[in-house]
């Protein structure tokens, strides 16, 4: 009880003064240093995406902002895994996904949007004005426009277009573990191979702000040249992302329908819950996708990212490859994520 008195107290004042402190160090995960606000997320393009969030959670800015804002910076950039300038479904066209939720348990989600920018700022107007959950398809394009989103040309991007492309000289679907990671270099990996086999790439962010606050989003394109209408992971609240403010949040990237078969982030948050670390929660999860089908699981990637209510963050993934990025005010890096097979 005096703990928790303390830690309301703590926060309140935290609300007051510079966003930047470290509240206390914590030893337990290997990925802990106790410090909001943060903001961490899926892959390496996710410097950029803390790097915009930051601007409004070292203002002292609400979580559920600074998520919007990251997501909406990655929808901007083309010839990027999310967003209108990514990979598009097998009959050509691109489908967006994307949820979001704050820290009052309020979520809202779009799939299959088509011809409109920001998925992720549709999916708060659902959260915000509607008393529903997801919206898809041709009802989610017709309410993003009557709220003010421009209808964007249909029109795929130059790298998509080439991966299209490429990809309907075999017409293949395998999805592939991520491994562009190891290949890239740079910040912005592609979403698809060399030789256009279809690849996948999501953004999943996940911020406490300085009262201590979690929210969390997903934007992406989804899995390259799935087929038309497939929605994934990235659009259902418990799956792609699940947050609880009273015990922390998760996301996910990777196959969607096996994180869609587990329940994915929600079962993250109630490992937590039960008082494992975010890193050990993840492992959890991933332990349960392997043991399902251990020889299938070798097949695939599954990463999942997670932090708690006392801003401690770790994850966990099929496969090597898995990357995350942090920014507070202690640290701003790409951390590789442990693994469970290779
Ligand atoms: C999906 N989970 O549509 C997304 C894809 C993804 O890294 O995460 N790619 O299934």
């Amino acid at each position: 009880m005096a703990d928790k008195i303390d830690r309301r107290k703590f926060l309140q004042l935290s609300a007051f003064s510079t966003p930047l402190f470290a509240a206390k160090k914590n030893f337990a995960d290997n990925f802990s240093f106790l410090t909001f606000p943060i903001v961490i997320s899926t892959w390496d393009t996710g410097m950029q995406v803390n790097a915009a969030a930051w601007k409004i959670l070292s203002a002292n800015g609400r979580a559920v902002d600074a998520i919007e804002t990251g997501a909406r910076h990655i929808e901007d950039t083309l010839n990027c895994c999310v967003g209108l300038g990514g990979n598009p479904d097998r009959d050509g066209i691109v489908t967006l996904d994307a949820c979001i939720m704050d820290e009052h348990s309020n979520c809202g989600a779009v799939a299959g949007l088509e011809q409109i920018k920001h998925p992720i700022s549709v999916a708060r107007k659902v959260m915000e004005t509607t008393p529903h959950v997801l919206l898809v398809g041709n009802g989610a394009q017709q309410f993003a426009i009557e709220n003010g989103f421009a209808k964007e040309p249909a029109q795929l991007s130059e790298s998509a277009e080439k991966a299209y492309k490429e990809w309907l000289k075999t017409s293949q679907y395998k999805p592939l573990i991520n491994i562009e990671n190891k290949k890239s270099g740079g910040p912005f990996a592609p979403n698809f191979l060399p030789n256009g086999t279809p690849n996948h790439d999501t953004m999943g962010l996940l911020a406490m702000d300085t009262k201590g606050n979690l929210s969390g989003g997903v934007t992406t394109s989804g899995m390259a040249f799935k087929l038309h209408g497939r929605v994934g992971d990235s659009a259902v609240i418990g799956a792609g992302l699940f947050v609880d403010n009273e015990v922390g949040a998760a996301t996910s990237s990777g196959v969607g329908e096996e994180v869609i078969r587990i329940c994915g982030t929600h079962l993250v948050v109630e490992f937590m819950r039960q008082g494992n670390s975010p890193e050990m929660a993840c492992k959890k999860a991933v332990d349960r996708i392997v043991k399902r089908n251990p020889e299938k699981a070798k097949t695939l990637q599954v990463g999942f990212l997670a932090i708690n209510k006392k801003g401690v963050y770790g994850a966990y993934a099929i496969q090597k490859g898995f990357v995350f990025s942090v920014k507070s005010g202690n640290e701003n890096k790409i951390h590789e994520s442990k693994y469970a097979i290779g």
